[in-house]
């Protein structure tokens, strides 16, 4: 029988009974602070008919209205916390519908909330505090980086925090630094695999033993392909900044399903189009109650992911409810590169150079990195100038797309008319990757 470690064995292994009570006291404590705090929310429950009062256990969750990305857009951007500024300490920001990003904030105990996921998640891995943890996810207002890196922390780890890009310097600190664990994109965790074998570098010659992915859908082809190539086991972590970021849920050593941070992250899913929650194993969208945290405490977030999820206990002895990974979204959210990206962000940005609203965007996978090219028509006026005119404009939108969206593209200029046209909803994004 393998040895398994918990990092907190009273929340990962308790009975269902205790984890029902926790949920229910903390739901009904968070419906009270978002009643009281958040005027958003006030009224909305007012409008539903619903007062604290009504929510007495996990199971009245129900009868709460959903909240979704565009009550964060239209209070952005920060109309929605429920606390107030001074007892904020970490803003963070995803990517939104329209360049405006989408804000989440964390009071010192929402950071121990978040940390406790992603450092259950980094003992899940097999990590201790011996080990060196290699965190190669972007540090900034993403929350990968500073996510894992508190995490491998609390646990005692030594966090090497090299975030993302510049992959020989990447393989060299591998090599020089002797990390045990790593931390980035599936997509890069192979490009960095690519580049070793590229470079003569076999994985037996490094002591990584983990790694822990996540912030884009992989497969489990490319999880033997990741661990073949970096000669390591490779676990997925789930998270998405409005609820937390990642360490909303991870994987244990037996890798069937991602165990879900139910103390504090409540999940559901439901029917995207009745809303009415589905049973145990029928796929459905992902919804979120977040009924731990202080600043932000969504009410039954649509996290627009599918997935399904299980409550059969897990042979590894966790209790908490395991999610599948998630097989798609219920919107047109693009992940490129662990990057949100949705299609309106791309049109917002290449209307501004006076091209007709004519465009599509092709995502391929070459050498297991995501690549983005956005085809634009140009307009009749533009069609006379020259060679060198027209590249001059390819390149600057390229260079508009990269700081709005925060991801290269390739951009091409295609004649008037050229693209399909579509007699329904125009299709605006092809997307070749088989993941
Ligand atoms: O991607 C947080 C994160 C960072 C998770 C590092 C894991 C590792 P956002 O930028 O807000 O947060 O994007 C959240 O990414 O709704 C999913 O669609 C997708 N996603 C995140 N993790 C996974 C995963 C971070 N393991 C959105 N598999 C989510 C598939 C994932 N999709």
């Amino acid at each position: 029988m393998k040895e398994v470690k918990y990092y907190q064995p009273e929340i990962e292994t308790a009975s269902r009974e205790t984890l029902h009570e926790i949920q229910s006291k903390r739901l009904a404590e968070a419906v009270k602070r978002v009643y009281e705090n958040v005027p958003f929310y006030k009224a909305k429950f007012d409008e539903h008919g619903i007062s604290p009062g009504d929510i007495k256990s996990i199971d009245d969750i129900t009868k709460l209205p959903f909240t979704v990305k565009q009550d964060l857009r239209d209070n952005y951007p920060y109309g929605l916390f429920a606390v107030p500024k001074e007892d904020l300490v970490r803003i963070h920001a995803s990517s939104g519908t329209t360049g405006k990003q989408t804000v989440v904030a964390y009071t010192k105990n929402d950071l121990d909330v978040w940390t406790d996921g992603t450092a259950r998640a980094l003992v899940a891995a097999g990590a201790t505090k011996s080990d060196y943890v290699h965190v190669s996810y972007g540090y900034g207002l993403f929350t990968g980086g500073l996510g894992l890196h508190y995490g491998a922390e609390r646990i005692g780890a030594s966090v090497i925090p090299v975030s993302s890009g510049n992959t020989a310097r990447q393989i060299q600190i591998l090599q020089d630094f002797h990390s045990d664990i790593i931390c980035c994109t599936p997509s890069y965790a192979m490009f960095i695999g690519e580049t070793m074998k590229s470079m003569g570098i076999s994985p037996d010659s490094l002591p990584l033993r983990a790694g822990i992915f996540g912030a884009e859908p992989w497969s489990e082809n490319m999880r033997t392909e990741i661990e073949k190539a970096l000669g390591i086991d490779a676990y997925d972590i789930y998270g998405l900044s409005e609820i937390a970021g990642p360490g909303v849920s991870y994987e244990c050593y037996k890798k069937d399903g991602m165990h879900v941070c139910e103390d504090y992250f409540f999940p559901e899913i439901v029917d995207p189009d009745t809303l009415e929650p589905v049973p145990d194993g029928t796929y459905g969208e992902l919804v979120f109650t977040c009924i731990g945290k202080e600043a932000l405490p969504l009410i039954r977030y649509r996290t627009r992911d599918v997935a399904a999820i299980t409550h059969e206990t897990c042979e590894c002895g966790r209790t908490l409810v395991r999610m599948t990974k998630p097989h798609g979204r219920t919107d047109d959210m693009l992940i490129i590169r662990g990057v949100n990206v949705f299609p309106s962000q791309v049109e917002h940005v290449i209307l501004q150079f006076g091209v007709e609203p004519n465009y599509q965007i092709f995502v391929d996978r070459k050498d297991n990195l995501d690549v983005m090219t956005v085809k634009i028509e140009i307009s009749d006026g533009m069609f006379s100038d020259t060679v060198k005119d027209i590249e001059t404009v390819e390149r600057s939108i390229k260079s508009a797309l990269l700081s709005m969206l925060n991801v290269s593209a390739n951009v091409q200029l295609v004649e008037p008319q050229s693209l399909p046209r579509s007699e329904g909803k125009a299709v605006r994004v092809v997307d070749n990757r088989k993941i």
